[in-house]
């Protein structure tokens, strides 16, 4: 077994007792740093970055540099797999990722094949073993993963959208083609979060986060079974230590004992949801993982700080909690405020 210096995370995901609670951020690398801008404004695109492991693995590093967090998660994207698969990723300044080539009939999703991480994603897989490298032990590494469902919402979009009206109409329309496109995406998934997990990546997280937008039945149907099965298909131990799935459904809080069931060790939570609800929900089957609303970085460190003392009392005490955002940190948020977070949950929570 590798050595693991702050093994905190891992610990809280399991429901094991630590002396504090474990914080990181979602999208703690990324356009709030500065040093993150400037490298991307040398490597002139997005997916320069992320197809440079170099970079990739540089850019991991630099919020950890900055702020005491519990945890690296890998830098890529989730959209890489639909590129991989010949969709043709590009970002657009100011108009998010887009697709050359989206899906539009059924022809479309009958030629997708099914990826093989270690020849079409190569470079993902060396960005985390570059990172393990760097980190040498002293917090673990997330790899992570868009869930089927997401991915094919982009997938059929062809961009970000509000409402997903296309994808949507598949549904209704179509079931049996989404429902190819579903299974293509699973089998894709599970190879490469298995490939991150061989790579070096000691947790995986999955980001469903336009789940959220189904009616109840299609949850489960459309989104909430691949991501079992995908589960239920993952290695559980890699080098001697337990490899912890997170689940992030973004606006799933009406759907907490059907998550819990998925087969996740840990739930992440949007700010939606009450802690101390979800926790009597759910608490005794999964850890919890979550969930101040990142708006609350843009104010001061007074409503910070408290705000970060509400979330902790409304956990309480015991095992199985790991403190993060309720969605992804924005681009505008000053670092001081970050800082300011972080410190917070170290110095509520315990030592
Ligand atoms: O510099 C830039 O303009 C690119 C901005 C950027 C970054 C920094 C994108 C484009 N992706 C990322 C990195 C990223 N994306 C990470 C690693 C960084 C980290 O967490 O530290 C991760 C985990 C993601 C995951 C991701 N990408 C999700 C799931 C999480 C979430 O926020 O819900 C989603 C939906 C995406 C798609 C995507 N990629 C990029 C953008 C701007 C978006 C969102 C598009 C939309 O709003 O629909």
């Amino acid at each position: 077994m590798s050595e693991l210096k702050n093994d905190c995370l891992i610990k809280s995901l399991m429901k094991e007792p630590t002396t504090r609670t474990p914080v990181w951020i979602m999208r703690q690398a990324g356009r709030h740093l500065p040093e993150y801008r400037d490298l991307r404004s040398q490597a002139g695109d997005f997916m320069s970055l992320c197809q440079n492991p170099k970079l990739a693995c540089e850019i991991a590093m630099q919020p950890l540099r900055r702020y005491k967090l519990d945890a690296a998660i890998l830098f890529s994207d989730i959209l890489t797999i639909p590129d991989a698969m010949g969709l043709g990723l590009h970002f657009v300044e100011g108009e998010g990722p887009k697709f050359r080539k989206p899906l539009r009939t059924e022809r479309d999703v009958e030629s997708l094949s099914v990826i093989n991480s270690k020849v079409d994603l190569s470079y993902v897989l060396e960005a985390v073993s570059l990172m393990r490298k760097e980190l040498d032990g002293a917090v673990p590494l997330i790899g992570f993963s868009g869930s089927p469902w997401t991915l094919a919402a982009y997938m059929i979009e062809g961009h970000s959208s509000r409402d997903f009206s296309r994808t949507k109409t598949w549904l209704y329309k179509h079931p049996e083609i989404l429902h190819q496109l579903l299974q293509k995406l699973t089998l894709s998934l599970i190879d490469y979060l298995n490939a991150q997990i061989c790579s070096g990546a000691q947790v995986v997280q999955i980001f469903d986060t336009w789940g959220g937008i189904l009616s109840h039945e299609a949850y489960e149907k459309f989104s909430l079974a691949y991501i079992r099965e995908i589960i239920a298909n993952l290695i559980s131990r890699y080098d001697d230590r337990e490899v912890p799935v997170v689940l992030f459904t973004k606006s799933g809080g009406n759907w907490l004992e059907e998550i819990a069931s998925s087969g996740c060790n840990a739930i992440s939570l949007d700010w939606t949801v009450s802690l101390r609800e979800a926790r009597r929900r759910v608490g005794a089957n999964v850890a919890l993982q979550g969930n101040m609303d990142p708006a609350v970085l843009r104010s001061n460190p007074e409503s910070i700080e408290s705000e970060v003392q509400r979330i902790l009392d409304s956990y309480g005490s015991g095992s199985g909690h790991v403190f993060n955002l309720g969605h992804g940190i924005t681009p505008d948020i000053d670092p001081r405020n970050v800082e300011v977070f972080v410190e917070a949950v170290h110095r509520y929570s315990g030592a």
